[in-house]
């Protein structure tokens, strides 16, 4: 298995795609899609922007649906959810099909949703992701961050580098394919036993913080908290794998 890290979709090479596409956006996309799914949602399915959201999700009954947009971390008018994976609770989530928009997570799903295999990771599921990695052994595989509006987000390339030593310690037969691999395990090593405090360090922990997320920031950091591996069925469609 080679492996390679980017920080942002924007930074992967055109023209190619992996084997294996891990999407990461700790704070909180991928967060809150595996804890969507964990609690009972029928199946995610992503949007980059929020018209086709709402036209793809009209042709759905209400009482099967349920619509979450997020803009700058706050919740997008009309829909039923923000962004938040504390909404995301096994009353409201169950059998329903959760239709969803976020301002960059959704985005890095598209850039990789024609890769034969995708997965989502975040902190609370990274050890899905690495056991389902581990027995799948996809050739080439990309852990790519979300980042920020095209920029690095120290969460995401954080949780890549959990994953990459999680893999890079269970087994001999993983080639690091670009450097970013081993920045992001020494990143990982630094913030391993802290990880609540790299949120309130980082950019996007503090803009959430500002919008009153503090319990958000609790939940995202609670490493292999939860069972469940999204697993793309098709483009743009995750479901529990
Ligand atoms: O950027 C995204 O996709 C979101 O996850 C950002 S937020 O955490 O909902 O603000």
């Amino acid at each position: 298995m080679q492996l390679f890290v980017y920080h942002t979709p924007e930074l992967t090479p055109a023209e190619t795609l992996p084997d294996c596409a891990v999407v990461i956006d700790v704070l909180r996309a991928t967060t809150t899609i595996a804890t969507a799914l964990n609690a009972g949602a029928e199946s995610v399915q992503a949007f980059s922007d929020m018209t086709t959201l709402m036209e793809v999700s009209d042709a759905w009954l209400p009482e099967n649906r349920l619509r979450a947009g997020e803009r700058g971390g706050a919740k997008v008018e009309g829909c039923d959810l923000g962004n938040s994976p504390l909404d995301c609770t096994p009353e409201l989530m169950g059998g329903k099909r959760l239709f969803i928009s976020t301002t960059n997570g959704t985005r890095a799903l598209q850039r990789v949703e024609e890769s034969a295999d995708v997965i989502t990771a975040a902190i609370i599921n990274r050890g899905s992701a690495v056991k389902y990695l581990l027995d799948k052994k996809p050739e080439t595989v990309w852990l790519l961050g979300s980042g920020w509006e095209g920029g690095y987000s120290l969460e995401d390339t954080c949780c890549a580098g959990a994953i990459a030593h999680a893999l890079t310690t269970g087994s001999d037969e993983i080639t690091i394919g670009n450097d970013e691999v081993l920045a992001s395990i020494a990143l990982y090593s630094q913030w391993k036993d802290d990880l609540l405090k790299m949120f309130h360090s980082c950019s996007h922990g503090q803009r959430l913080l500002r919008l009153h997320c503090d319990e958000d920031l609790k939940y995202c950091a609670q490493i292999d908290s939860v069972n469940i591996l999204p697993i793309q069925k098709e483009p743009g469609i995750l479901v529990k794998y």
